[in-house]
Order: C-alpha cells, then structure tokens, then sequence
C-alpha cells in the first residue's frame, strides 16, 4: 500500500484486448477485473491500482465521521490456506477527507472507474442517515456506489440485511440518489455476505427488484464468519470476517443463486478467493459480469493483475 500510495509501481504493459471490455450500466470497463474495498479505504491510491492494470478501484468502507476502527492486532495472514481473517472495523479517514482526495483526482482528468463503498461509523445513532450522507457527499465523484451491509466487523451491520430493514434502508438511498443533480445518475449495489439463509437470499432478490428500492447491482460477497476445519489452528480462533481461497466456492455458489432469484436482471460483481483467470471466468460463468480481488493481491502482488486478465483472455477465446 505504501508503495501504491507513493506510486512507485511501474504501469502495466498490457493492454487489454477487446474481448476483456465491456459496457456496464452507462460505464464502459475496458477489463472487468476490479480491486475490492477494503484495500484502498481511504482513496490514496486509485491512480496506482489504474495503471497497474485494475479496470475499475473501489475505494473504501468509509464512514462519515473519522473512526479508528478495532484494536490491533486486527489482520491475521493464514498463508497456509491462502487466506485472510480481518476485523479492521471500518477503520475510516470520514466522508469529508476521502472525498477531498478522490475530487483531486477528478479535477487530472482522471479516466478510470470510482465505486464509492459507504459503511457507517460504529457509534452511529442512525445507519440510514450514514448511507444517505454518504450518498449526497460523493454524488459528483462516484461511477457507482455500494451499501455495504456485510461486515461482519461492525455490531448489527448485517442486520440491514433483514427484508424490513433492507427495504426501509435501500428505499432512502434510492431516494437520496434520485435526488442528486448529476447526469447520468450513479448506479446503486449492495454488497451481501455469503452467510445468508435461503429464506434470506430470496428476500433479499424481492427487495432488489422491487421498484420502490431497486439496485442496480448485486456484489456477491463479503468475507465469512465460518471457520473450516482444516483452517491454521494458529489463527482459526481470531474473530473476524474470512477471506481468500476458502470463501471462493461459497461465493460461487452465492452468485449463481442470486443470478437465478433475480433471473438475471440485476448485474453482479462477483468477488472472494479469485487467484487466477479460471476463478474469474468460474465467478463470470456463475453470473458474474464483473469481478473483484483483494487477499490473491496481497499474496501475489501486481504482477497478478495482468496474469489473470491474460489467462481469461485465453479462456474466453476458446469460448
Ligand atoms: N469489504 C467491504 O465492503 N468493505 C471493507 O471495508 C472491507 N475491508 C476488508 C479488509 C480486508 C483486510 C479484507 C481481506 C477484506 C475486506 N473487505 C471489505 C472484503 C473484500 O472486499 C472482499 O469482499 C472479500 O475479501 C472477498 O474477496 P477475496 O477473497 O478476494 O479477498
């Protein structure tokens, strides 16, 4: 991240070949290969994640008031199992500092794709007034916005997730995105966990094809409270949310179930344990239009990203 911040990775040589683009929304991807939140939580390296080959940065959780986020130690590399167990907490810089740097990056001229992913501050009296103000704050400056109601780091935050509260909740952040004056409007996404019920995911895909609340996307999905057996004893106890090789299947299957409660109407990010172009096109196969990274960077580095754009390229060829 350091290196990110301070820009001293190389651009990518790659280019990405047409095959990889695609037009999404009113956004055009020119590769559907994107960085996740968490990463870059405070927007000080979106014009590195570009260069080095990221189709789309999102940038957060942020929250609208400044928040240190949990105790440290609070992230925990289980190398063995190419995972990660994290309980950062929304350790955030608020709304007003985040949006300042991603307005700078703006005001160059900026060409790449900005999802904005709002949280809410842990002390908050009011969870929808946060995704509102989040909404207004960076209406000029988002490509798209996400309601992440999936951690599992804050009290409560996958609550929102319960049909009632997710339709009171998604109903006044479609209203507050109705309201803003940019043409054209932001798409909306909500962002779920994989550790959702059946009866769930299916009140889930009615409120977000219900007109009152409709998302224009789905990103499927955050990190999981499970624990598996076979997981490093050493870190297996840590509470916190797991992400990385263990979680890609249980995205998997999350996506294709959404994809078939939703029949295909609302376009998916698919995201969790992704390490090569198979896992991509596995997640595409799924349901997926787009598809995100985080823990496969961290163990791999930059170097990963044009690995896996050229060996889906490959892959959709033989298609
Ligand atoms: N997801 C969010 O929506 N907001 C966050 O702030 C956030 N922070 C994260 C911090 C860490 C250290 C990690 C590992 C993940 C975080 N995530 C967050 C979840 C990722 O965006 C992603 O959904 C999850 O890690 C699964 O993808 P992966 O297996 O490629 O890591």
């Amino acid at each position: 991240m350091l290196a990110i911040k301070h820009k001293l990775l190389p651009k990518s040589a790659y280019i990405d070949p047409p095959q990889l683009g695609s037009q999404l929304w009113h956004l055009k991807f020119s590769n559907p290969l994107g960085i996740a939140a968490g990463f870059d939580k405070q927007a000080e390296g979106i014009e590195t994640l570009h260069a080095i080959g990221f189709g789309f940065v999102e940038i957060g959780s942020i929250t609208p008031e400044p928040q240190p986020g949990n105790d440290k130690p609070r992230v925990f590399r289980l190398e063995n199992n190419k995972a990660i167990i994290n309980r950062f907490g929304f350790n955030s810089d608020g709304h007003q500092a985040v949006y300042e740097r991603v307005k700078n990056i703006h005001s160059k001229n900026f060409e790449g794709i900005i999802g904005i992913n709002l949280g809410k501050n842990k002390d908050s009296p009011d969870p929808v007034d946060d995704y509102i103000k989040g909404i207004e704050k960076f209406g000029d400056v988002a490509h798209y916005f996400v309601i992440n109601v999936s951690s599992p780091n804050t009290l409560n935050l996958r609550k929102l997730q319960g049909k009632d509260q997710l339709k009171h909740l998604l109903k006044a952040v479609v209203n507050a995105r109705n309201q803003l004056s940019v043409e054209p409007l932001p798409p909306l996404l909500v962002k779920i966990a994989p550790d959702i019920s059946q009866s769930e995911r299916k009140d889930i895909a009615e409120v977000v094809l219900d007109s009152n609340c409709k998302m224009d996307g789905l990103i499927v999905s955050n990190t999981t409270v499970d624990r598996y057996e076979y997981l490093d004893p050493k870190y297996k106890g840590e509470a916190g949310g797991l992400s990385g090789e263990p979680l890609k299947d249980k995205s998997t299957e999350l996506i294709s179930e959404m994809y078939k409660l939703t029949k295909g109407k609302i376009p998916i990010i698919g995201v969790g344990g992704v390490f090569s172009g198979k896992d991509a096109y596995e997640k595409i196969k799924a349901g997926a239009s787009l598809v995100q990274i985080y823990t496969s960077f961290v163990y791999h580095g930059p170097p990963l990203v044009t690995r896996i754009k050229a060996e889906l390229e490959e892959l959709l060829q033989k298609d």
